[in-house]
């Protein structure tokens, strides 16, 4: 007898300033995403003063869904998505996050994409800030240094959730809110919280936009459960498994305070409160936090209904000779920054093409730790595989080493359900068609089930192919996972 939900979320994951394109278009502003150039497989990309003529910004065109959503969508629905995540780019609603009205043509856009999507029978999982904050917020505010911007981000996702109210049932707050944990720490908090001015403490700084962010998010949980009662609103977390190098105690210990580093902000998320372990360490630091009474209310208030997280990756963690009271943890983005501090090589495990060790099992883990620590629903957000695709003569494409990775995730995550009894919402791949890379502005990092004609140098006529993994995805989504091979 299976255990697996009949009513499971299968679908795919995406973000708006990865495949919207249209960046100047419909009334939309600037975003932080807007200044990024285009960077390359282990070259970081570069934040630019404004944008400027002759630098090459990716995510300026994306893959132009702005025109082709109806198509990209019905390609959606041919596989059977039962749901898909998208976020809405701040920028179209408030085109520079403190004007004083919504901007309708960016409103009545999300309005037929949602309902292009309905009429797919697909669900709408939305994300209200996907490293895409308006970059007036960072210029004129310094994003979320700066508290003013936890009601300019309430004010927009109220805007958001009274205009879809009905339309759009799943909403995330913040996108992988806790990157801006690890190195490098300048482009993260950047992405996370439009932080442009990181000052002479950048590490008290992240904290303090950080917690400035979880108030936000804290404000819109609570806005969201008034406005829309039917509505689920979860977080976002970054997940990698910190897995300890060796059974040697030191390396355990270690491994639990990359734990408290790296996912504590879940804590806030799920429990209401700042756990005690970051206190001290604040307090150990000298870190002056401005975090009020009142504020410590509204973190009470901002309890998530479930947790959504991406996967991609594992670490491993070994204790260092220099560390004795084990409060230090320091991590990067393999390819992007040498990886060093402590972490260490997994000799278990293969890396992708941009030095990412894939690990299956670790997405029971994963799960597991998720569920039995929070007692919350949880959503497998993002989780999938960027590889160089090579097209054929004919015109066809067979990615079958991204459908090794997905079938070998997948076995894992039903696992969980099946034997462990967790109680998962959802499995949106990331991403079901070819878009630019966060991390590197990549056109030619592919996750899709659908190429995408286009290539890094922002070449190529735009045309929509299926891989061969779109047939076997729909095929995983017609028999509901019984079928893999
Ligand atoms: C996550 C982000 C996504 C995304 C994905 C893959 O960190 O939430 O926006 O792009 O990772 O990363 P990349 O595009 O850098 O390969």
């Amino acid at each position: 007898m299976t255990h697996f939900p009949k009513d499971f979320l299968w679908g795919g994951a995406v973000a708006a300033h990865q495949l919207e394109g249209g960046w100047d278009q419909g009334g939309k502003g600037i975003s932080i995403a807007d200044v990024m150039t285009a960077g390359g497989n282990g070259i970081p990309r570069r934040i630019t003063d404004g944008v400027v003529e002759g630098e090459n910004y990716p995510n300026h065109e994306g893959i132009d869904f702005y025109h082709h959503y109806r198509e990209d969508i019905a390609l959606f629905g041919e596989m059977g998505f039962k749901a898909f995540r998208t976020s809405i780019a701040w920028t179209r609603i408030f085109p520079n996050g403190d004007d004083a009205e919504p901007n309708e043509e960016g409103l009545a856009f999300y309005d037929d994409m949602f309902d292009a999507c309905h009429e797919q029978g697909i669900e709408p999982v939305v994300t209200l800030q996907h490293f895409e904050m308006p970059y007036h917020l960072a210029t004129e505010y310094n994003g979320f240094a700066d508290k003013r911007c936890i009601d300019l981000f309430e004010r927009f996702a109220r805007v958001c959730f009274e205009r879809y109210k009905g339309k759009v049932k799943y909403w995330m707050t913040f996108n992988e809110i806790n990157n801006q944990s690890a190195a490098p720490i300048a482009h993260h908090m950047l992405q996370e919280g439009a932080v442009l001015n990181i000052g002479d403490n950048p590490e008290e700084l992240m904290y303090q936009a950080s917690v400035n962010e979880l108030l936000a998010s804290a404000k819109a949980v609570k806005a969201c459960h008034e406005i829309d009662p039917d509505a689920q609103i979860g977080c976002m977390i970054a997940f990698c498994p910190l897995y300890a190098h060796t059974c040697d105690p030191k390396d355990q210990l270690e491994k639990t305070w990359a734990d408290h580093k790296r996912y504590w902000y879940c804590d806030v998320h799920a429990k209401g409160r700042i756990p005690e372990y970051m206190f001290r360490y604040w307090e150990r630091m000298g870190f002056d936090i401005d975090l009020s009474d009142e504020e410590t209310e509204v973190l009470k208030d901002g309890i998530v209904d479930y947790i959504g997280f991406s996967y991609y990756m594992s670490f491993a963690v070994a204790a260092r000779e220099d560390n004795p009271d084990y409060n230090f943890y320091e991590a990067g983005i393999p390819g992007l920054e040498s990886v060093a501090n402590d972490l260490v090589p997994n000799e278990f495990l293969k890396v992708s093409d941009w030095g990412w060790p894939i690990d299956p099992l670790g997405l029971r883990y994963a799960l597991n730790w998720f569920y039995e620590r929070y007692d919350q629903p949880v959503m497998i957000v993002e989780n999938g595989f960027g590889a160089y695709d090579k097209v054929e003569e004919d015109g066809s494409i067979d990615d079958s080493y991204r459908i090794d990775y997905l079938r070998e995730h997948i076995r894992a995550m039903m696992d969980a359900v099946e034997k462990d009894g967790v109680n998962l919402l959802g499995y949106t791949m990331w991403a079901p068609i070819d878009i630019v890379s966060a991390s590197s502005g990549e056109m030619d990092k592919r996750y899709g089930f659908v190429y995408v004609d286009k290539n890094n140098a922002g070449e190529g006529t735009l045309a929509r192919s299926p891989k061969k993994s779109f047939f076997w995805y729909k095929k995983v989504i017609e028999t509901n996972g019984a079928d893999l091979d």
